[in-house]
C-alpha cells in the first residue's frame, strides 16, 4: 500500500488526480476536472473510462473485462506496440505486442491553465522482453484529458539501425447499437478484409455494420467520425501519424467465443483504431521519434 502512497504523494492532485490499487495489485488513476472524468490502469497506460462532463462514456469497456496482471483489458484504448496484431515470424510472442500487457510508469502529471489535465506514461526500459524486442528505444504516452481526448504516443529510436514499428491506438468506442452506426471517412479507401482472408477491397460509401467486421483501411491519414443515431451523436476522430485505420467489431459467434465481451457488449461497441500495420509500419531511423497522435471528440447528432 506504500506504493500507492507514493504515488499519490508524488503525483497526485487532490480532487483532479488520485491512484488506487486493487486488491490484485492492479493499479488505476483517476481523473476528475471539470471537463471530463477518466480511469486509466497503469498496466498499459491503457485509458478505460473517458466521460466528457454530462455525456455517456464514449470509450467502452466490457462488464466481464478481467483486470489481471499480464493479460489484455477488454475494453478501453489498448496500446498495440511494438507490432500489431500476430507477429511477423514469432507465433508464440504476444499478439498486438507487449506493451498493453505490461507494467508501466508514471512520470508525469500536470493539471493544465486550460482547465485539462495531462499524463505522461513511460514503458520502463527494464520491462521490455528483449528476446522479442532486442531493441534499444523508448516509448511514452502523453494523454490529455478534458472535453477532447488526446493521446500522443512517442516512441524514439535510441539505437543505430532502423527499427520497423507497428503501432495501434486499439479505442473501442460506446455506441447505442451497432446495427445503427455508420462510420464515415474511408468511401474509396482500400481495406484488407481479414473476414475474408484478407484480400484487398475498396470501400463503397460509409462502413456500416451487418457482420463480424475485421478491416485494416491502407493508406488512410484522415480523420474519420462515428455517427451514432441511438445516442445522438457523433465521435470525431482526428490523427497525426497513423497511415492506417483498423475497423473492428467481432459480431455474435466471434464475441461468444472471446467469451470477455459481456451479454451482448458487441451491440454497444466498435474499435476504430489508429494505427500503422501491415505495409503501413513506420521505419523508424536512429535518433528519431515517432508521434502516433489522436484527438477524440464527440458532437450531438440533430436528428435529420
Ligand atoms: O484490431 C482488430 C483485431 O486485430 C482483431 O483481429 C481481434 O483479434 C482484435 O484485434 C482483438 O484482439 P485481442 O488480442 O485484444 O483479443
Amino acid at each position: 500500500m506504500e506504493r500507492i502512497t507514493e504515488l499519490n504523494r508524488r503525483y497526485g492532485i487532490p480532487h483532479q488526480v488520485s491512484f488506487s490499487q486493487e486488491p490484485n495489485g492492479f493499479v488505476f488513476v483517476d481523473v476528475t476536472n471539470p471537463q471530463a472524468t477518466a480511469r486509466i490502469a497503469l498496466q498499459g497506460a491503457q485509458i478505460i473510462h473517458w466521460s466528457p462532463k454530462g455525456e455517456a462514456p464514449v470509450i467502452w469497456l466490457s462488464e466481464a473485462a478481467s483486470f489481471l496482471p499480464g493479460k489484455s483489458i477488454r475494453g478501453g484504448a489498448p496500446v498495440c506496440w511494438p507490432w500489431f496484431g500476430p507477429h511477423e515470424t514469432q507465433r508464440d510472442f504476444p499478439a498486438h505486442g507487449f506493451a498493453r500487457t505490461t507494467l508501466w510508469e508514471i512520470s508525469g502529471v500536470e493539471s493544465r491553465p486550460d482547465g485539462t489535465t495531462k499524463l505522461v506514461f513511460h514503458l520502463p526500459e527494464s520491462a521490455t522482453p528483449k528476446n522479442q524486442w532486442p531493441h534499444a528505444s523508448t516509448l511514452e504516452s502523453h494523454i490529455t484529458i478534458g472535453a477532447h481526448l488526446e493521446v500522443d504516443l512517442v516512441t524514439r529510436n535510441q539505437g543505430n539501425h532502423p527499427l520497423t514499428l507497428g503501432q495501434a491506438l486499439h479505442t473501442y468506442f460506446q455506441v447505442g447499437d451497432i446495427r445503427t452506426v455508420r462510420l464515415h471517412g474511408l468511401d474509396g479507401c482500400s481495406y484488407l478484409d481479414k473476414v475474408d482472408g484478407g484480400v484487398c477491397k475498396v470501400q463503397q460509401g460509409a462502413v456500416n455494420f451487418t457482420q463480424e467486421t475485421d478491416r485494416i483501411y491502407l493508406g488512410t491519414t484522415h480523420n474519420v467520425v462515428i455517427e451514432d443515431p441511438q445516442m445522438q451523436r457523433q465521435i470525431h476522430i482526428a490523427k497525426r501519424g497513423s497511415a492506417s485505420t483498423v475497423v473492428w467489431n467481432p459480431w455474435i459467434e466471434k464475441a461468444a467465443k472471446m467469451g470477455d465481451l459481456g451479454e451482448n457488449g458487441y451491440l454497444h461497441m466498435v474499435c476504430v483504431e489508429n494505427a500503422n500495420a501491415a505495409e503501413d509500419v513506420v521505419m523508424l531511423a536512429p535518433e528519431t521519434d515517432h508521434h502516433l497522435w489522436v484527438r477524440y471528440s464527440t458532437t450531438a447528432l440533430t436528428s435529420t
